[in-house]
């Protein structure tokens, strides 16, 4: 069996601690940010073998971020060390109106990722790639590798793709986001995409089921309603669980480890309903810490949670 391979930019996080605007913040904290390499540690957690395919800077920000990463069991072995770009940047600024989150990645290392990544290994050997909606807002050349990994049909592809839509408003604004991020989670075989966010890019107005019929290529859509439901549709049909009730010290990563969770149970060839609850169980290990990984609870207790029934689980 090949590893999942999570492709796409991660980059040094700076946050002020405690939190307050950057105009006045006389601390921070540094961290490791990237919605890829996140699933990845996730995967890992759980024993899946992932590799984390990137590039970074040959500068002390990259080293971290490769520490960061690879302490948390993934395979970096294929990340490029760049000598001329440098490892990307995002700093976030708190503020009355909530957290807005600024980017110094234009002409990053993982920018300049491209399509040649995918003519070779860990890619000819993975099992699965998984990408997100970032990568191709990053660069010309990034939007090339997104475009030529989804080029060939899903039958004709020799490995399955996952997508996690992941809209970036700072990136890229929805009309221009929309289009493209449509055509690419349509040619799939796994997707996921939240509610709100589908909202935002495809029409206000969307219920879950609408999601499903603008998206109706891949094998398995996942539809998340934040805390509420997450609803996988299949050509079997639908199976929607609801999300576990948590205290949420902060949401990001959330996305990331649920879409790790659900897809460790459909390698492992679980049901949609177990595969889903995986999801929502690893969620929580990310919405209980600050950072956007966090530990998975005891096996025992993942057992538990798993084995209730659903009127239990409710
Ligand atoms: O997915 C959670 C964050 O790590 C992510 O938002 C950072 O990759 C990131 C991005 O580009 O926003």
């Amino acid at each position: 069996e090949g590893q999942v391979v999570c492709v796409g930019e991660t980059m040094a996080a700076l946050t002020p601690d405690p939190p307050e605007p950057l105009e006045r913040a006389e601390h921070l904290r540094l961290a490791v940010a990237g919605a890829e390499s996140n699933v990845a540690m996730y995967l890992a957690d759980h024993g899946i073998p992932a590799a984390w395919l990137s590039a970074v800077g040959d500068d002390p920000l990259g080293r971290r971020v490769l520490a960061a990463v690879s302490s948390a069991g993934v395979d970096v072995s294929y990340v490029r060390t760049d000598p001329h770009r440098p490892t990307g940047l995002m700093v976030k600024n708190p503020g009355p109106e909530g957290t807005r989150v600024h980017y110094h990645r234009s002409g990053s290392a993982a920018s300049a990722l491209g399509p040649d990544l995918l003519n070779r290994e860990p890619v000819t050997t993975a099992r699965l790639l998984h990408f997100s909606g970032i990568t191709p807002a990053l660069s010309t050349s990034c939007r090339a590798l997104m475009d030529r990994a989804l080029e060939p049909p899903a039958a004709q592809r020799p490995y399955a793709v996952s997508f996690d839509v992941n809209h970036r408003a700072a990136l890229w604004p929805a009309d221009v986001a929309a289009p493209v991020l449509r055509r690419l989670a349509n040619k799939a075989d796994i997707v996921f995409v939240g509610l709100d966010e589908a909202q935002g890019l495809w029409g206000s107005d969307l219920t879950a089921d609408d999601v499903r019929h603008l998206l109706p290529g891949p094998g398995i859509v996942v539809v998340k309603d934040g805390s509420r439901t997450a609803t996988a549709f299949t050509p079997e049909g639908p199976a929607t669980v609801p999300a576990l009730r948590t205290r949420v010290v902060e949401p990001v990563g959330a996305g990331d480890a649920f879409a790790a969770g659900f897809l460790t149970g459909v390698l492992r060839g679980q049901t949609l309903t177990r595969a889903l609850r995986l999801g929502h169980i690893t969620a929580v290990s990310a919405l209980q810490v600050t950072a956007d990984h966090g530990p998975l609870p005891p096996p025992r207790e993942t057992e538990r949670l798993l084995s209730l029934s659903d009127e239990e689980w409710q």
